[in-house]
């Protein structure tokens, strides 16, 4: 299309790209005096494909012309949390973090120092990584042990190298798991739908009937964090009826004999057992998935917890004997174009790593090797540890935080120690858009742009294309993005006499850092700028080329790394937490409780503060089956309280009867606050799942991710509505 055919005298159309979620759609964004007054999808985005949702269609531009937004620095003047705020200039915002990272490092090392972002692999999480680099301090905090950790953490040592790369369009069977791509991913279920209408196969598994499950050709339902035992039965199905590919197993794979004495076990009758689906269910699976290509379509719910990464190899060491990696319509795998450079090639470049001996101090590296410390995923830094450091000094001191585009108050686990810990700190400062509880309780607060102002370019998804962001004008206020953030910081270092700083952090702005992105793939900004991508030449199954990166240079279904480890090197079942638990604790905390559903309003915590999507979902729910709600007396629309065994907080709840839930099993989002309520946490106590979770121990053995599903948990009816029961509360 030719987008300047979309024109009119006043208003001008720029090709671009909503980063509102992971998603990333292609976008067309009207512009009129530098103001963008309608967002809407570029049908021709090799990504999305015309996909698009009301996130980016109403969130992204009421976020950015939000009568509230924080449009200017602030500096602290009440007690933290008190919210008495001055306005600063930028130079005395810039000082003062400066001022307040130099104090905590001369007093306590620069390990001392730490950074907050939702990923590393966002152009942020660059920004943050090499800041902090500067200073000495290799402790990044990101939130991907709640993500997609395990997942990228099992693709990393089993060697697939798949990311997102899903080609469903092309598939015969799509294999959905613990995936709710109807609110999560309008892209991927857009093309499931193109794909079942062209004949493909849909199956999923999920303990919740999502729109997936309804529109499935064959649904399972497991017990919470029993997918694994499902998964190694579907391998054994594959391996006993000889659908797997041979030619691929044998030239390609490592560990094929060991795997397949492990799946022995797996008869899918034993794990029918352990999953409550029936087995004929488990073998109709298997033998839908074997009919390819096919391709393993995953989400959160078997992520983000303590058997996350196991979980994941089972379901990769099946995508890998099934031969569906890398074909048409398999799980491709990541591609960009030669001489283009990835966030994460951008971080590990041996100029911008600090020596090893520092890496092998960051927290949680001496645990979680493989999450934390120099040969990890993304070399962050282990939350929980890094908390515990904050609020112990323990195994060294954490004093001074810089947090960037991540709602931590609402968004970890243990809300009142998230609190506690950030109000132990010598130094907080926070850049955001809005006022969200965890700036409430900064020293500094920065004005930081949208996806509507800042000049953005990264490799898409599984390597679709590059794409761009595009500003449609100057930002709000006095609005920066973290680039020009970090470089006042580094420049000050500089200025300080610290010349070792400059190698860290080498961009002028973020228009050299793209650039740099750019390198010699021959991609230029101007021609991202014509449509908002660009497409590159793909070449699929080139194993010869490109091998694989295991110790092996194979598909590591038997893990040399995990055995390295000390840890389980074949795919295995762990039993999940209800199964461990002994008797007496089961019956007093006799419900199963999984977090974390996505809402098509909402990403996380954000967009509670606007009407638009509190009147799409205007109170948290949680999904209860109509006989559990009957055994406790509960009826729809009722508020409860819901208690897990290891925290001491609470969460107040609405119930939504449903049968798309199983008996005992609630279901329920997260991210809630109410930006309408008094105090600096703003109901982050009171109406957020993660004020009644723990993030403590146990964790996942590879990637310390605590459990955000399948918890023990036990519900008490409250009185009132929400509202009343809020403000009787004083809140
Ligand atoms: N609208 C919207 N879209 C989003 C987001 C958002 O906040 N809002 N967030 C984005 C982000 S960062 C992420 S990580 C993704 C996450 O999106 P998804 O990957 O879809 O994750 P969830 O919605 O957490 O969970 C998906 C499904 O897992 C199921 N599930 C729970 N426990 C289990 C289990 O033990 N086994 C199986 N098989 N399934 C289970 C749940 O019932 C749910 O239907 O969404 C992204 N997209
Ligand atoms: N119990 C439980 N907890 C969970 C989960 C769960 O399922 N259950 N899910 C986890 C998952 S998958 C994730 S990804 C995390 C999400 O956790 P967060 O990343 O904290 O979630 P958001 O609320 O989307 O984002 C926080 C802030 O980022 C700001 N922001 C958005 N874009 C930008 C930007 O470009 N730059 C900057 N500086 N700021 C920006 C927004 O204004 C918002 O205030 O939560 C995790 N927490
Ligand atoms: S799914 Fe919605 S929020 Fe996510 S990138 Fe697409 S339009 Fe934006
Ligand atoms: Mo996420």
């Amino acid at each position: 299309m030719r987008y300047h055919d979309l024109m009119t005298d006043r208003a001008k159309v720029i090709p671009t790209t909503c980063w509102e979620c992971s998603t990333h759609c292609g976008a067309l964004a009207t512009v009129e005096d530098g103001r963008a007054v309608k967002i809407a999808p570029n049908p021709d985005h090799p990504g999305s494909k015309g996909a698009f949702c009301v996130k980016g269609i109403r969130g992204l531009p009421e976020l950015t012309y939000h009568p509230d937004r924080v449009l200017h620095p602030l500096k602290r003047i009440g007690a933290r949390g008190e919210g008495k705020w001055r306005r600063v200039s930028w130079d005395e915002a810039l000082d003062e973090i400066f001022a307040g990272l130099s104090a905590a490092r001369e007093t306590y090392g620069p390990l001392s120092l730490a950074g907050a972002v939702s990923n590393a692999t966002f152009s942020r999480g660059v920004a943050l990584t090499q800041m902090l680099r500067a200073f000495g301090s290799p402790n990044l905090l990101i939130n991907q042990d709640l993500c997609g950790g395990c997942r990228a953490v099992s693709d990393m040592v089993t060697g697939l190298g798949i990311g997102n790369g899903e080609d469903i369009d092309n598939t015969r069977c799509a294999l959905v798991v613990g995936r709710n791509p109807y609110a999560a991913n309008p892209a991927e279920w857009m093309a499931l739908k193109r794909a079942q209408a062209q004949g493909a196969k849909i199956v999923v598994i999920d303990p919740a009937e999502t729109p997936a499950a309804k529109i499935a050709d064959l649904w399972l339902q497991p017990r919470p964090g029993t997918d694994a035992a499902i998964a190694l039965a579907m391998i054994r199905v594959l391996i006993a009826e000889e659908l797997y590919d041979r030619d691929f197993v044998a030239r390609w794979c490592h560990g094929f004999d060991k795997l397949a004495a492990r799946a022995e076990t797996f008869t899918p009758e034993f794990a029918a057992e352990i999953s409550g689906v029936p087995a004929d269910e488990i073998v109709r699976a298997a033998r839908l998935y074997a009919d390819g290509p096919s391709c393993f379509v995953s989400g959160h719910g078997i992520d983000a917890f303590t058997a996350g990464v196991q979980t994941f190899r089972a379901f990769h060491a099946l995508v890998a004997i099934s031969g569906n990696l890398d074909r048409p319509g398999g799980n491709l795998r990541v591609r960009k174009p030669k001489g283009y450079r990835s966030y994460l090639d951008v971080q590990k470049m041996p100029e911008h790593r600090l020596p090893r001996e520092v890496e092998e101090q960051t927290l949680g590296a001496a645990q979680f090797p493989l999450w934390s410390g120099p040969d990890s995923w993304q070399n962050v830094c282990h939350n929980p540890t890094a908390i515990e450091a904050m609020l112990t000094g323990k195994p060294y001191p954490l004093r001074a935080l810089h947090v960037s585009g991540v709602n931590i108050v609402v968004t970890y686990p243990d809300t009142r120690r998230t609190i506690a810990a950030l109000k132990s700190l010598d130094f907080l400062s926070v850049a955001t858009h809005m006022m969200t509880p965890t700036a409430e309780y900064a020293d500094i607060v920065l004005p930081k742009t949208t996806g509507l102002e800042e000049e953005d370019v990264t490799l898409e998804n599984g390597g679709v294309c590059v794409g761009m962001i595009q500003p449609v004008g100057p930002p709000q206020g006095e609005a920066r993005d973290d680039f020009a953030i970090a470089r006042g910081i580094v420049d000050r270092l500089i200025a300080s006499g610290d010349n070792e700083a400059a190698r860290f952090y080498p961009w002028a702005d973020k228009r050299a850092f793209n650039d740099c992105l750019l390198g010699s793939s021959g991609i230029t900004m101007e021609q991202l700028r014509e449509t908002g991508y660009a497409t590159f030449p793909r070449a699929f199954g080139n194993f010869e080329e490109t091998g694989f990166r295991t110790p092996t240079g194979k598909v590591e279904l038997y893990s040399e790394r995990l055995a390295a480890l000390g840890l389980d090197p074949l795919p295995g079942h762990t039993p999940p937490r209800v199964t461990r638990a002994d008797a007496a604790t089961r019956a007093e905390w006799p419900l199963l409780l999984l977090t974390g559903a996505r809402e098509k309003s909402y990403h996380h915590s954000r967009y509670r503060d606007h009407g638009w999507a509190r009147k799409v979902s205007p109170e948290p729910w949680v999904q209860i089956h109509p006989d559990t709600a009957a055994e406790a007396a509960l009826a729809d629309g009722d508020w409860v309280l819901v208690e897990t065994p290891d925290s001491d907080g609470a969460c107040r709840l609405q119930v939504a009867v449903t049968d798309a839930v199983a008996p005992g099993v609630l279901r329920t989002g997260m991210g809630w606050w109410y930006p309408e309520a008094q105090g600096p946490e703003r109901g982050a106590l009171d109406i957020n799942i993660n004020g009644a979770m723990s993030y403590g121990a146990p964790w996942d053995p590879a990637t310390g991710s605590p459990d955000t599903r399948g918890l023990l948990c036990r519900i008490s009816a409250v009185e009132g509505t929400g509202r009343e029961v809020r403000n009787e509360k004083g809140v």
